[in-house]
Formats: C-alpha cells, structure tokens, sequence
C-alpha cells in the first residue's frame, strides 16, 4: 500500500507538470486538478500515465447502443461547467477528441459486476466501458472526479491521461433519509440523491412512517398522509408526498443508478397512523398526534384482524409504485408489543410482503421472528457482538450493516457539534471510516453481509444544509466501505483523498464539517 502511494505521489508530479506545461499560462487550473490517486471511493485499481486530454470546443461524446442515456447526462455535466456544445454522437467514426461510452457486452472478466467499468484516458480521447449503463454511470462519477474543480486562467478542462479498472466491493451501497420526524421536499430529497449518486451510492432508504409523521399518500386510507402527515418533530411544518411525487422520486433516483427502499416502520413507531384511524386502536380510541422524540411508546394491535387489512392495502400500494425489490418493515423498538405478539406479527407481515411480490428488509429485531430465506436484516447495534443476528446471518439471513455507533450520520461528531444526537457515540470521520464490514459482526459469515448503509434519522435536522452537515464527510467514508476492496483500505491516504474533494463541495456549495482529522485543501 505504501509503495503504491509513493507510486501516485510521482505519478501526480509528472501529471502536474504535464498539465502545468501546456497551454495554461500560470499553474492556476494545477491546484485544482482532479488526479487518479484523490477519487472517493478508491477504484479497485487506477494508474496515471504521461500527459492529460483537454475538453475542448470540438470534443464529441460519442455513444455505443445501450449508452446514449449516460452520454446524455455526461454531456449535461460538462456543458455547463465546459460551455462546450459537446454533442453526444452516435460511435463509429475513429477520429480523436471523443469521449467514448460503450457497453462492451457481457462476459468481459475485468468488469465483474453490473456497476464495473474500465477507463482509459489517453492524450487523444477517452473511453469508459462497462457490461452494463450502471457502470458506465460509476464511471462517468470517477470521470468528474478527474477534472479540475475550477478551470484555472486559462480555461483548459483537462484529465490526467491513465487507466482506471473498477467494480464494487458490496452490492448494497445505501443511505437512508428519515423524512418522518422533520419532512423534506422532493427537491430536498433530490439534492440529496444527487450528492449520493456521486459516491457510487446505489440504494436510497425512505424512513416514510413513524410517531410523527406519515409521509406517503395511500389511497384507501388517505388520513394517514392528510391528518398523520400534518406534524413533524417540535411542532414544525409536516407534509407528504402524493404518489406521483414519490414516483418522481423513484424515477429520479433510477436515472442515477440507485434504488429505493420505502418503509413503513412497525409495529412499533406508529403513532401517526394510529392518530389517524381510531379503529387501529386496541381500544378504538385514537391518541393525539406526537410531536416529540421519544421512542417504544406505540404499537399496531396485534390481535386485531383489521390491522393485516390495512397493512395488505398500504404493502399493496407502496409495491405498486416501486419498482425495487424490497420494502422495509422496520421492526426496531417494539417495546409496546409484547414479545409473543412481536413474532407472530412479523412473520404475517413478511407474508404480507412476500404476497405483494417483495421481499422485506427490517431492522435486526427482525431475527427474533422467522426470517423468510428473502428477508434482509439491517444492523443499527452498538456492538460487534449480537450472537442472535449472527446465528440468523449463519442459517443464511442477508445483512445491511449500519452500527449505529460507526454509521449513523445523526450522531454528532464531537461533543461540540450543534446539530445530531449522541445516544450511541460521538463519530468522527475517522471513526466512521474504522471498521470493515466484511469482518465486522463476530460469527457472522462474510457472505452474508450485502453492504453497508448511512442512516440520517433527522430528529434535530431540518434542512438541506443540516443534511449535508452530517453527511459531509461521512457519507463518503461510508461509501468508501462499501465500494472499495478491502486491500485499499487506509485512513492516511483516505483523509487525503477526503481533503482533495473539499473544494468539490465548496464549489457545489455543499455545506460540510470541516474536521481537524482531514487535511483540506
Ligand atoms: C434508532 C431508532 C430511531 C431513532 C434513531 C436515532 C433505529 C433503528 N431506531 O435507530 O427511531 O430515530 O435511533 O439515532
């Protein structure tokens, strides 16, 4: 590892010069220079060579079948930082100054995976290939890592010539929005999409239902969203999204390569649905609206066979509009449910599920029932020691790893933090950066673990900057785990690279803590 960072260091040095040598007058746009050793996550493997291509007014991008949707966003991309008309083209001529996307069809070893890629960068083009447009679409992340964040005086876009080959270490790379105890809009939720999709983050969890909030419109029970939607934490400002926008949601994220997960949290976490029909009531009387923070207070009646008729209806809906695989369940914090009834709940619910053509994800609590082959357990301990959980991922259950003490982007970073909680640590980037999911959990069989995850529950957030706070920088550390082999693993040369993607999001006017850990440019 070290001689490969002393191998990049060198490698900077001759990219530097090559580009300071050309037609920039000062070494202005050098500093600026994205480089092969700065890209978050670190591909699998990336090296640089002499010399750089330069974006120019007469740069085409050309399209293989299957590429033009990328192409077009590249092209989206680059005109508006370049200016250039850059015309995306159908492939077939040979002439240089094109940027090339190509799917090169499967079974090419090197890209592994759906979301693999291969990159080369020569003076006189580009290509990026992948099997499949969700690798081309990791690829075109890595490509605008590549350019400088700025042109420097003389406006020259370059990127560094070199090779970069590159595919995910976990096939579930997630973030998780809690829009339930403060609501966020859909253009909220879209930035919010949009700076994950930059990190190779490929599954966005919607926390759609809890005490203070309902935030998706159902149909058949429609106060849920009109009535159980009206508040949000301290009494701020509720809402919910009607179908359609969730729609656009989903369809918005899809065009980033990234899935979404809806849930609807219960048993437990329920208040806002049972304000809002009395007869979910045990005892048919509804409870007010919640406005605070307190958890393990509400539970669905278990015995109650109206109870599975509403939840057949709300499953059936939500699998309607969403086109991923799985629906979340949640299934955390059931202290009003007794344990009998806990179990016998969720396993009728992951039936439920399964009879809308889905599969569940829930939050660990889950493996106390009996886990369907298909259910996935999301981890959120505080330890690496859960004998249960890793029984469960032994007999075969998936894992999502998000220890809450390593992965929640709402815990505060140190005790000075102004926004977030504490509960499970005080997280640093270097903390959340720490672990290794493949070995984390003890007993449990490395493959059982299908990724990571980052959860923002928003209990103390309520904007998009508070957003970005939390997730800046950790977010990428956590996508780092998850995309990167574990051979890249190291927080010197990470801080580095984090440094690097500082004036990135200055220029994006992402709002991030500038941790003493990282060394920021
Ligand atoms: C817990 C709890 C959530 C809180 C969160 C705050 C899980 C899975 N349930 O995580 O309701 O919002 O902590 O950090």
């Amino acid at each position: 590892m070290r001689r490969m960072r002393r191998m990049f260091a060198v490698v900077l040095l001759v990219v530097g010069a090559c580009v300071a040598a050309g037609a920039e007058p000062a070494a202005a746009g050098v500093a600026n220079q994205g480089t092969y050793s700065d890209v978050v996550p670190a591909p699998v493997s990336a090296r640089a060579d002499r010399g750089a291509f330069t974006i120019g007014r007469h740069t085409t991008i050309s399209a293989g079948p299957g590429a033009s949707g990328v192409a077009d966003q590249l092209a989206g991309v680059l005109r508006k930082a370049t200016g250039y008309p850059l015309p995306v083209v159908r492939a077939g001529g040979h002439g240089g100054d094109t940027i090339a996307l190509a799917l090169a069809g499967r079974g090419d070893g090197t890209l592994r995976s759906r979301e693999g890629y291969r990159l080369d960068v020569t003076p006189h083009g580009v290509s990026l290939t992948a099997d499949r447009a969700a690798g081309l679409f990791a690829g075109v992340q890595t490509l605008r890592q590549l350019l400088p964040v700025a042109p420097g005086r003389g406006r020259v876009w370059t990127v560094p010539a070199g090779h970069v080959t590159d595919y995910p270490r976990f096939e579930h790379r997630g973030a998780m929005l809690d829009v339930a105890r403060h609501f966020f809009s859909v253009a909220q939720v879209e930035r919010y999409i949009d700076q994950l999709a930059q990190y190779k983050i490929n599954t966005f969890h919607l926390h759609l239902a809890d005490d203070q909030g309902w935030r998706i419109e159902i149909r058949s029970w429609p106060r849920l969203a009109t009535y159980g939607g009206s508040t949000a934490v301290d009494g701020d400002r509720g809402g919910y999204y009607t179908q359609a926008q969730y729609r656009e949601i989903v369809a918005y994220a899809a065009q980033r390569y990234i899935t979404v997960i809806p849930e609807i949290d219960m048993p437990g976490h329920v208040n806002a649905a049972l304000a809002s029909y009395a007869e979910l009531n045990c005892d048919g009387v509804a409870p007010p609206l919640y406005t605070g923070t307190d958890v393990g207070f509400s539970s669905l009646c278990v015995g109650k066979e109206i109870t599975y008729k509403f939840l057949d209806d709300v499953i059936g809906e939500l699998a309607a509009i969403t086109p991923g695989r799985y629906l979340h369940i949640g299934g955390d914090e059931a202290q009003a449910t007794s344990s009998a009834d806990y179990v016998a709940f969720m396993n009728r619910v992951q039936g439920i599920v399964a009879a809308h053509g889905k599969s569940v994800l829930a939050w660990h609590q889950v493996v106390e029932a009996a886990t369907l082959p298909s259910t996935v357990a999301q981890y959120w301990d505080t330890t690496n020691d859960n004998p249960d959980v890793a029984a469960a991922a032994s007999r075969g259950t998936g894992l999502v790893l998000s220890p809450a003490n390593l992965a929640y982007l709402d815990m505060k970073y140190t005790d000075a933090t102004p926004l977030g909680q504490d509960w499970a640590a005080l997280i640093e980037v270097r903390d959340a950066y720490g672990w290794d999911p493949g070995s984390y959990l003890l007993g449990a069989p490395a493959a059982a673990v299908r990724g990571v995850e980052a959860p923002l529950w928003t209990e103390t957030i309520r904007t998009s900057a508070d957003i970005e706070y939390m997730a800046f920088p950790r977010l990428p550390a956590i996508a780092e785990l998850g995309w990167s082999p574990a051979a890249t693993h190291d927080w010197d040369a990470f801080s580095r690279r984090l440094g690097a993607q500082g004036p990135r999001w200055t220029a994006a006017g992402i709002n991030f803590y500038r941790s003493p850990q990282v060394p920021w440019r």
